[in-house]
């Protein structure tokens, strides 16, 4: 264990290093490492590592340390057999930290859970899914069901799932995107129509000035920074903003360039570090717009040029005047108390807008998971709004989406608040009433779990225990189901907190190759710039039992309706372009799928937005003012507490993949060999009376009464703004309180978690 401080640029090699010595080496003795290298070719397989866009013309293999760790992970030797489960009773398994519950490498059988002996015991696939049709089949109501999905399930698995279900008769769709980047999915279409992102890897070649909100790209999208070295080298200014100052933002150097490499140079990437307090980018943004409204004023005062993009604000936006009436009667002291950045900071940043010409502005986690994360996604889209900064090229709004696929997997259906006009067309394509009424998200599943109202959850993918919120509360709320059933590749923890029956099954990952009928399949993904395009497997799966996703849904399906519904399920198993197919009479913008997705780099989806068409009820793009939230459960605590309480950010170690911990070590912030610690401002160490190094116990604030605590965590003085701390997930989410949710997306708030910080009590 130790805290070293990182002063090397990003990526170069110590990434590297890492692969060769830690993964290649020791881990993954069995990889097939011709895989390493298809990774994101025309003829491989979509990288499971992340939503980052790939040039058309891959043709090159790119080096990513997160995809490597990502393929790796996937292709590892080592195997969870029925042995396995019979050596293990599920209460000695939990006895297991998360990292080794992942280090026994992949799931071989499937596995029903046995009370008598509190172990998993190996089911016949055709027992497996009879037992799921039997369960689900005597519910009183569909609604008695919830269908998870993680992120990495493919275009075709999606679709399918979401018949299935609907068939069945609920939208109960509770999705890792409901953590994650939901309020961009809930903003946008209030702003600019839709809730995608609006440009492609095309308009990073032509941006003078990108803003990055809220983003770790070294760790989170490493070929991200591909592009902003690209962009710097150019010229363009990028501007970081973040309450951490995140070495990997700060100088890169680049595995894809040879002398960068040799003569170990690197790229500075970010020329400005803003650092707001967790929360803060709101009123940040919201003074940026001021300032350059209080600018524009001037310029007409004087007769100089507008700085306002009065063409486009006339021509294709709708409430501008509303919004400035509300910009101008904002007040700067709530701004720069709120945003916790200096009045010449926010100028200079403003001057830095004004001056570019094509713009982009990026976000991640940081803008997603507060409470007031939708107003702040709408804020930003109102800031480039102003300026026309959106549908040109070389401009607009990138939002950078996590697992590979979460952005498919939603186009494909998987949404508990479906359209009307959706639903229509699956009915008049599948002739069956849908279910109407919205489903629960993720965090309603919790609370409906709780209530006795949902007692089966099927889970495909993910790790729903460990990514959700409140674990305590969580834990219990699985555990009151009848059955739980995970369909997933690795171990891990949600499949021991199971339900009174618990199924556990086996999948192929994106890497293998999947034979049906004797014709290896591709699946599709759409990633994070709505680019659909085609994988394929190429190492041998795991076990000869797995089943595919799609195989596996089909058969519940097959299972659970019987002769229900005349759907064909297994003409959609035995070739996947027969979904395709069905996917194409839905979504009239998948229109030739088949054949446009065998052209390598596949297809671009239509955004309406990127084109300047705005599909909102005015349609124009709508500016929405908003105003700053003054009673909040945080300001309510400092009221109580004050200087104490401090806001707590939960994110990610650059060893991790959500709750798949590879290994302990985030290299870029300095920390080896462990994951307890907590990122803090010294002057903040010293008002608690403690030294960095000190071990402190963190309760959080809420009011409901209930205590939610983490034990041992060990403080590190940190350049983070004071009153603000960080903290790894998924050992911070008993902190999380289910009910502290952002307004009008449902998404945890992992961001601003209102805690206070105590001498840890011994154990
Ligand atoms: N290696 C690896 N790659 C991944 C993942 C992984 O776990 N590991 N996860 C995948 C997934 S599902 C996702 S969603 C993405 C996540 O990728 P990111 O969006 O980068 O998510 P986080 O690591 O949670 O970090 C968010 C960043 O936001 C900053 N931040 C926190 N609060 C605030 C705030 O209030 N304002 C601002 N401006 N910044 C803030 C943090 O300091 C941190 O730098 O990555 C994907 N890729
Ligand atoms: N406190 C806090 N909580 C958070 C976040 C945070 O920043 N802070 N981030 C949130 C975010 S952004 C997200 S996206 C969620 C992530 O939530 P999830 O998507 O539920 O979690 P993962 O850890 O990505 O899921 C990993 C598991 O998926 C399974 N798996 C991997 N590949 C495949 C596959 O190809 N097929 C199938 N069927 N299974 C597979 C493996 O069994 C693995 O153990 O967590 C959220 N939770
Ligand atoms: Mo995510």
């Amino acid at each position: 264990m130790a805290i070293k401080p990182y002063h090397h640029p990003a990526a170069g090699w110590g990434a590297l290093k890492y692969v060769a010595i830690n993964l290649l080496k020791e881990r993954v003795s069995g990889v097939n490492y011709k895989s390493l290298f298809a990774q994101n070719q025309p003829d491989g397989f979509d990288c499971p590592g992340c939503a980052w866009p790939d040039r058309e013309h891959a043709s090159t293999f790119e080096f990513c340390e997160n995809g490597v760790k990502a393929v790796a992970a996937e292709s590892t030797s080592k195997r969870v057999t029925p042995a396995f489960f019979a050596a293990h009773t599920v209460a000695q398994l939990l006895e297991q930290s998360d990292y080794e519950l992942e280090q026994h490498g992949r799931l071989t059988h499937p596995m029903v859970y046995d009370a008598a002996t509190d172990k998993y015991q190996p089911i016949a696939w055709h027992d497996a899914f009879q037992c799921i049709a039997d369960e689900l089949n005597v519910l009183d109501d569909p609604d008695q069901a919830a269908f998870y999905t993680s992120g990495r399930a493919s275009n075709e698995a999606a679709f399918l799932y979401q018949l299935f279900v609907r068939a069945y008769g609920t939208n109960n769709f509770p999705d890792c995107s409901n953590m994650c980047h939901e309020a961009t999915s809930r903003g946008l279409p209030g702003t600019v129509g839709i809730g995608k992102g609006t440009v492609t890897l095309d308009d990073f070649e032509h941006a003078d000035t990108l803003l990055i909100f809220g983003q770790n790209p070294a760790t989170n999208h490493p070929r991200m920074l591909g592009e902003l070295r690209e962009c710097a080298r150019r010229g363009a200014t990028i501007v970081s903003i973040n309450p951490l100052r995140e070495r990997g933002l700060e100088r890169f150097t680049s595995p894809q360039h040879p002398l960068e490499m040799l003569t170990m140079s690197s790229t500075p990437i970010s020329s400005m570090f803003v650092q707001p307090r967790l929360g803060g980018d709101f009123a940040l943004i919201k003074a940026i717009a001021k300032r350059l409204l209080e600018l524009d004023d001037q310029a007409v005062l004087i007769g100089a040029p507008r700085l306002l993009d009065l063409d486009f604000i006339t021509a294709h936006t709708s409430g501008f005047q509303a919004f400035a009436r509300d910009l101008r009667a904002e007040r700067w002291p709530l701004l720069l108390e709120e945003a916790g950045v200096p009045r010449a900071q926010i100028e200079q940043l403003t001057d830095i807008y004004i001056r570019g010409e094509r713009v982009i502005a990026t976000w991640g986690m940081g803008l997603t998971q507060h409470k007031h994360s939708v107003p702040t996604v709408q804020m930003l889209s109102n800031l480039m709004m102003m300026r026309g900064q959106i549908g040109k090229r070389g401009a607009g709004l990138c939002p950078v989406r996590g697992h590979s696929n979460v952005q498919g997997d939603r186009t494909m259906g998987i949404e508990e608040q479906p359209t009307a006009a959706f639903l229509d067309r699956m009915e008049q394509v599948f002739g069956f009433a849908q279910p109407r009424h919205h489903g629960h998200d993720v965090v309603a599943t919790i609370a409906a779990m709780m209530e006795g109202k949902v007692k089966v959850f099927i889970g495909l993918g993910g790790n729903f225990a460990m990514a959700t919120p409140d674990t305590p509360l969580t834990f219990k709320a699985l555990q009151s189901c009848e059955l739980t059933v995970h369909i997933a590749t690795k171990l891990n923890r949600s499949h021991l907190i199971h339900g009174r029956k618990a199924l556990i099954l086996p999948t192929l990952g994106r890497t293998e190759i999947d034979v049906q009928n004797g014709v290896p399949q591709g699946v599709t993904v759409e990633d994070s710039m709505s680019m659909v395009h085609i994988s394929y497997g190429l190492n041998k799966p795991a076990s000869p039992e797995l089943l595919s996703e799609i195989a596996i849904v089909s058969h519940m399906a097959e299972a659970t309706l019987g002769t229900r519904h005349k759907l064909a399920w297994k003409a959609y198993r035995d070739d996947y372009a027969c979904i395709r197919d069905d996917i194409e009479k839905v979504f009239d913008d998948f229109y030739d799928y088949n054949a446009r997705v065998a052209k390598p780099g596949g297809f671009h989806l239509k955004v309406a937005s990127r084109e300047r068409e705005w599909m909102t009820s005015s349609g124009k793009a709508q500016f929405v003012p908003h105003q700053i939230d003054l009673d909040t459960p945080i300001r309510r605590a400092r009221a109580r507490h004050g200087e104490r309480l401090l806001v707590m950010m939960t994110t990610r170690s650059h060893d991790q993949y959500n709750t798949t911990i590879y290994a302990l070590d985030d290299r870029y912030r300095g920390v080896f060999g462990m994951r307890r610690v907590i990122f803090i401002h010294q002057q903040d160490i010293d008002m608690l009376g403690m030294k960095a190094g000190d071990w402190v116990d963190v309760q959080s604030v809420w009011e409901d009464g209930v205590e939610r605590r983490a034990n041992g965590f060990m403080l590190v003085a940190y350049d983070i703004p004071r009153g603000c701390i960080g903290a790894y997930y998924p050992e911070t989410n008993p902190l999380v309180p289910l009910a502290s949710v952002a307004d009008g997306a449902g998404t945890p708030t992992s961001k601003s978690i209102p805690v206070l910080l105590m001498p840890a009590v011994p154990s």
